[in-house]
């Protein structure tokens, strides 16, 4: 037994006074042996086993169905290791203002001990980690989201280090909520909320967050990027990695179904959410999955924009906060036809005629991702697989081209920087349509200063000439009436090929001040002539030098908030890309 572990389990226990402790060993019995328990209970409902087998539905507190970005801090001594875009807390403070909802709030609770590997079993990308919590649902997701139980115990020995996470579900009080991260620490502390971003801690709080501070101190990369292989007719497979902000569809990418059009083409999903990347021996980038499930946005999901994530929930998972229909089944809005009566998130009657969502519009599913029938061979590799492209996008209805490839690596980088986005009608009811900046998509998940983020990134291009090249896409740009130009889901594999060819030293480009775009005719667009004209396809890739000249202006002034933390390059980039652009 791990030292370390059983001491820091016993604090945990003297502060939080649990009337019973249990350590999971991540077992199918006792998988079963918890749900049901919350069945018992009310907290679960059992979905109809002849449409969902072991599945279940969770509804949660409707005050806490979200991640609580303000709530959330980076806890390092100096404000300015957090940067501008973390809220932060000087670590003894925030330990001192903390403590006390932890104190006795596991009284007449079970405290569960939840071991678990980020990335496969016996890799050298893998970490491990252990939550404490008094959270039975948390428990149950960790399950399918982790390697959970005993092979995290053999894997972490006598002697090995662990990413500490403390979790309460507390009295659920928006005042009483908070998400700490102690990046110096190596550790987690997590009150108040049951929803999956802030309480299933080996997601983004740790995959993200304290692995991004792992990531720079030890020369690797922490990104939320989903990763593909996509393989050619000839079998051979390359593989991607790519960065969104909320909303792209970055789980419709990585579980992309190639149009009939498209012969001897496939797409392998290895993850669509967060990459961990280690250079190999040859000089390559190779990644892996720290997960092991999906923690898919429902509503939108269907068989039409992704049948491999509908073929993946259908038995083993978890709901939270959809509709339950009259035959025990699940239903959102987007998933099809709506049934006539259902119960809704909030756990009332609802019929198509109200106005209110039957899901709630952050409604999920957890399902295993070997349950994914385009899950990758190599899914569990503990070597990772070498990637040969990345990808950062966004939603723009102008500006941003179909897609363009940088011209080296540090412009790449300047690329990912100056990721945004535009908001949709959403989770957190924010405005709608509004650009919003969010580099590498990784703006509430960077767990250190963002300017030190980029300068890692820059420093990373400078250890190999064998580095993955960098493009830009969109998927969303519009035309003056404000329709799609670009169809869009599976046809996106036309863009996919192009990548692959320009990664080949092949794929005709044209080089624009931006970067390079596809020449005329280098998009396969056969079997999409009619829905993609030449007019659109010269709107789609179109650099318009006045969009262009709002955008560096935003740029700059976006940039110019991290101050002396910005690297030299960034602004260097941008400058030059306002001079190729005759501004
Ligand atoms: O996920 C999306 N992707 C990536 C797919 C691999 N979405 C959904 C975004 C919300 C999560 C998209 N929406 C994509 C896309 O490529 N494109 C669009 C915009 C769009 C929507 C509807 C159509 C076309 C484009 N419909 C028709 O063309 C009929
Ligand atoms: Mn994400």
């Amino acid at each position: 037994m791990h030292n370390g572990l059983e001491q820091w389990v016993r604090e945990v226990a003297e502060l939080t006074q649990p009337d019973s402790i249990y350590w999971c060993d991540g077992s199918q019995s006792e998988y079963d042996r918890i749900c049901n328990e919350m069945v018992e209970r009310g907290d679960l409902t059992r979905l109809n086993p002849d449409l969902y087998p072991n599945s279940f539905l969770a509804r949660s507190d409707p005050n806490d169905v979200a991640r609580v970005e303000h709530l959330t801090f980076i806890c390092t001594e100096k404000r300015e290791d957090a940067g501008f875009t973390n809220n932060w807390m000087a670590p003894a403070q925030a330990r001192a203002k903390v403590r006390p909802l932890f104190d006795g709030a596991m009284k007449g609770r079970t405290m569960f001990v939840v071991p678990y590997i980020m990335g496969p079993a016996g890799s050298a990308i893998s970490e491990v980690g252990v939550e404490i919590t008094d959270s039975p649902y948390v428990v149950a997701n960790m399950r399918i989201m982790t390697r959970m139980g005993k092979i995290a115990l053999d894997q972490l020995g006598a002697d090995g280090t662990f990413v500490k996470g403390m979790h309460s579900t507390g009295d659920l009080s928006p005042e009483r909520r908070f998400i700490l991260h102690f990046p110096s620490d190596r550790e987690i502390w997590s009150v108040g909320s049951g929803y999956g971003g802030n309480a299933l801690l080996g997601k983004k709080c740790f995959a993200l967050r304290i692995a991004s501070n792992m990531a720079r101190d030890e020369g690797w990369l922490a990104e939320h990027m989903l990763i593909l292989g996509l393989e050619s007719p000839d079998g051979e497979v390359t593989y991607m990695a790519a960065a969104f902000p909320s909303a792209c569809g970055k789980t419709n990418l990585a579980m992309l179904l190639p149009p009939e059009s498209q012969k001897g083409w496939k797409v392998w999903t290895i993850g669509d959410d967060i990459a961990w990347m280690k250079f190999g021996e040859d000089g390559r980038l190779y990644a892996v999955n720290p997960e092991a499930g999906f923690f898919g946005v429902a509503p939108g999901t269907s068989t039409k924009t992704n049948p491999n994530a509908i073929a993946s929930l259908h038995k083993n998972s978890i709901f939270t906060n959809v509709a339950l229909t009259d035959q025990g089944g699940v239903w959102w809005e987007g998933m099809g036809p709506a049934p006539a009566h259902a119960i809704d998130w909030r756990g009332k009657d609802w019929s198509p005629t109200d106005a209110t969502n039957a899901a709630h519009p952050n409604s999920r599913f957890t399902a295993p991702a070997s349950q994914c029938p385009g899950i990758s061979s190599l899914w569990e590799s503990p070597q990772g697989v070498p990637i040969s492209a990345f990808l950062f996008g966004g939603r723009r209805a102008k500006t941003a081209p179909l897609v363009f490839q940088s011209f080296d690596w540090n412009h790449g980088v300047y690329v990912g920087a100056a990721v945004a986005s535009e908001t949709t009608a959403a989770a957190q009811g924010q405005e709608v349509g509004v650009i919003r900046r969010d580099p590498f998509a990784m703006l509430p998940f960077c767990g250190y200063n963002m300017g030190d983020y980029f300068a890692h990134w820059l420093a990373v291009g400078a250890r190999s000439d064998k580095l993955p090249k960098i493009f830009h896409v969109n998927w969303f740009r519009q035309n003056e009436q404000g329709n799609f130009l670009w169809p869009g889901f599976g046809d996106n594999l036309r863009v996919l090929r192009w990548i692959l060819e320009r990664c080949r030293g092949g794929g005709e480009a044209v080089e624009t001040p931006i970067g390079h775009v596809p020449a005329q005719g280098a998009l396969d667009l056969r079997g999409i002539e009619a829905q993609v004209p030449a007019s659109a396809m010269e709107e789609l890739l179109r650099v318009d030098r006045e969009d262009w000249r709002a955008e560096i202006q935003s740029q700059r002034e976006f940039f110019a908030r991290f101050g002396d933390r910005l690297p030299k390059e960034i602004s260097q980039q941008t400058e030059a890309t306002a001079k190729r652009l005759g501004l």
